[in-house]
């Protein structure tokens, strides 16, 4: 982590360097969910959206993303407009953000890689859908999310549905859990699915204030432990689909993924616009509704951080 160095590379939005430089709080978006992770113009009209949310809330958001090589801190409303309409952007991780600037290219963020630029630029607290994890037949062909050894490494709050129901949950918790990351669900004893507010799995741990995730993320950091934490905060009831309905569905999504060849970084988009078909837009509809909710919860974490 090396923030001077990056500096040349970086766009702080006037609006981000402002709240930055007053101590004010603010709340990093990533962008692979504009790009990769919903259709126009459903994803330019979520990203406003979010970003009006942590507003309302006291915050300022700073939507992160790659544009010509440029490093964006807060993309002002043009060009989120534009990022939401590309064709052909990248989805850039850890391993290749830095190919996106030095090669002047276009890209949306991951959870990793928005991470650590909100690191580098000094934001603690991020709001995404869901995280990548483990996905389901991991154990075959080892695809497990660079997000996961970023909340390992990477001191920001990410604040999220949980990880999405098309991975396999349960190796997901595992691998955090080995990796020293805290799970920590809001005001629930369960974590929840994404589209769904319950998996089978029990809280690692809970909290259910705003403030108390502050002040454990300000403990975690001052006992020198680094890195991140996870923040699943559940869907609200009136926009879930019950993870039983949604079970068939991911299931046949993932079946289509197999018959397709579908690999690498492509697997997530694909079930993600698969499971849009299958559902006739109810998984949006949800994704929209939890993406909101989050903003929301990480506005308020990042008043009392
Ligand atoms: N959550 C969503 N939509 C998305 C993603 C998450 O609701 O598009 C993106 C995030 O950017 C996450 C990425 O970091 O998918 C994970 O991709 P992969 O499994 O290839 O690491
Ligand atoms: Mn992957």
């Amino acid at each position: 982590m090396n923030p001077e160095s990056a500096r040349q590379f970086m766009d702080l939005d006037a609006p981000v360097a402002a709240a930055l430089s007053a101590g004010k709080p603010v709340v990093a978006l990533e962008s692979t969910i504009i790009t990769h992770g919903m259709p126009y113009p459903d994803n330019a009209a979520m990203a406003a959206r979010v970003e009006a949310i942590i507003a309302e809330e006291g915050a300022t958001p700073a939507t992160i993303a790659v544009v010509d090589g440029r490093l964006k801190i807060g993309l002002p409303e043009a060009e989120r407009e534009a990022l939401a309409r590309t064709t052909g952007a990248m989805k850039l991780s850890r391993a290749d953000l830095a190919f996106a600037v030095s090669e002047g290219r276009t890209g949306g963020t991951t959870v990793a890689a928005t991470m650590i630029a909100a690191a580098l630029a000094g934001i603690r607290v991020f709001a995404t859908g869901g995280i990548g994890g483990v996905h389901k037949g991991a154990e075959t062909s080892f695809d497990i999310s660079a997000d996961l050894d970023e909340l390992a490494r990477t001191p920001v709050i990410v604040v999220s549905a949980g990880a999405k129901a098309i991975l396999d949950i349960e190796k997901t918790l595992e691998v955090l859990e080995t990796r020293g990351v805290p799970v920590v669900v809001f005001g629930s004893d369960v974590v929840p699915a994404f589209w769904s507010r319950q998996s089978p799995f029990t809280a690692p741990l809970r909290l259910d204030e705003p403030a108390a995730i502050a002040r454990f993320f300000a403990t975690r950091h001052a006992l020198g432990l680094g890195g991140g934490m996870l923040v699943a905060n559940p869907v609200p009831a009136a926009d879930e689909i019950p993870a039983e309905t949604m079970a068939a569905h991911i299931a046949e999504a993932q079946q289509a993924a197999f018959d397709g060849k579908i690999s690498g970084k492509e697997v997530t988009p694909f079930l993600l616009a698969k499971l849009l078909e299958i559902t006739g837009g109810a998984s949006l509809k949800t994704n929209i509704a939890l993406v909101e909710n989050n903003a929301r919860l990480a506005a308020r974490i990042a008043r009392d951080i």
